[in-house]
């Protein structure tokens, strides 16, 4: 298995988010990835590599340009604000926390001049702080996503994991939460159909599956009327959980996406008993759709251990999870998403990908 890294994540360095209402320490730390690479380096798992600057076209269909020129500019214009305002501002301190967003009653139709306003028009929620670095971060972990997809395309592994932060899976075309900005997996997805269109297949498919406890809204929503991409995520169920506001199993895409989208959730609470039936029928649904690729937008936080999700998996059963997808025997990019228990990152995520290892 080849391992995509980049340290352009570190310039992502938060202190705290809101977590139910109170300012807390950040889930999302770098800690996170470092943990899974030495755990990794020490069993010896998978051939680390740094990612080539490949063309991110992909990067530009996915998302709006209004939105990257967003995500690019809106730190230093942040900072830029507070200082004609008179505050002293050191640029390397100061996180972006939005405060006023444009829900039912107020105008979603245009982008506020404001900074402030912008800043709350993008935002899904006030859980996902920007920094100076947060730009080159989110960019860093899409052209590992990129070149995990580039590999398999040219043959050179047969899965592929990129090891990255922040995560992608709530990101949508122009909006930004849940900790991402950008979303790698759909990037993947989106990289993956050019190159092989680019070689002459003229209706190629991928599919997306998502394994994260939270329901990949950001995803869900960019394919939600295309049908190219299969979007199959098992999640906690949005009555009970973030991201609240998507994620029912009656949303099975629109228009020529009808049917190509697929979500299992599942109460909170959940262990194997449940996951592993969902996982079943996702597998076979990926199987019917016959696509040339897998992206699998891969969290850890199923774990039982984890300090903000709410399943029961055991490390044992990431195992059993990545073997059921190696059934499938598609070309795989696995894609980090979340996992915020500490202790049990490396080892679950080593268990996962041992078990998904086409190249072993
Ligand atoms: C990102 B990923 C719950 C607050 C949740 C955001 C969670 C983002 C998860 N009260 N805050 O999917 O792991
Ligand atoms: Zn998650």
């Amino acid at each position: 298995m080849l391992i995509f890294t980049s340290d352009s994540h570190r310039g992502h360095a938060r202190s705290s988010e809101f977590f139910r209402g109170s300012l807390v320490p950040c889930f999302e730390s770098a800690l996170r990835t470092d943990l899974i690479q030495s755990y990794l380096e020490v069993y010896k798992f998978g051939e680390f590599r740094s990612p080539d600057a490949l063309p991110m076209v992909a990067l530009e269909q996915i998302h709006s340009s209004e939105y990257l020129q967003f995500v690019q500019t809106i730190h230093s214009r942040w900072c830029q604000k507070l200082q004609a305002e008179g505050q002293s501002v050191a640029p390397e301190t100061v996180e972006i926390i939005p405060h006023t967003f444009p829900t039912r009653h107020l105008n979603q139709n245009s982008v506020p001049n404001s900074v402030y306003g912008q800043v709350g028009y993008y935002a899904m929620d006030t859980a996902t702080p920007i920094t100076a670095g947060s730009y080159e971060a989110t960019r860093g972990a899409t052209l590992c996503a990129v070149n995990a997809v580039q590999a398999l395309a040219e043959g050179k592994t047969a899965t592929a994991f990129s090891l990255s932060r922040p995560p992608g899976h709530h990101a949508s075309s122009d909006g930004f939460g849940g900790y991402c900005f950008f979303n790698h997996a759909a990037v993947a997805a989106q990289h993956w159909l050019n190159l092989l269109r680019s070689k002459g297949a003229t209706t190629p498919s991928i599919a997306i599956l998502d394994v994260d406890f939270h329901h990949g809204n950001g995803t869900q929503s960019i394919f939600y009327d295309r049908n190219d991409v299969l979007f199959v995520s098992i999640h906690a169920d949005p009555a009970e959980a973030y991201p609240y506001f998507l994620g029912l199993r009656d949303e099975t895409g629109h228009g020529e996406g009808i049917d190509c989208n697929v979500n299992l959730p599942l109460a909170l609470g959940s262990g194997w008993g449940e996951f592993g039936p969902a996982l079943q029928a996702a597998m076979e649904r990926i199987a019917s759709f016959s696509p040339q690729g897998l992206v699998v937008s891969f969290g850890a936080d199923t774990h039982e251990a984890d300090p903000i999700s709410g399943f029961r998996l055991s490390t044992a059963n990431f195992n059993r999870m990545g073997n059921m997808i190696r059934e499938l025997n598609l070309p795989t990019a696995i894609v980090m998403e979340g996992g915020y228990a500490v202790n049990i990152l490396g080892e679950a995520t080593y268990e996962f990908l041992n078990g998904i290892d086409l190249d072993r």
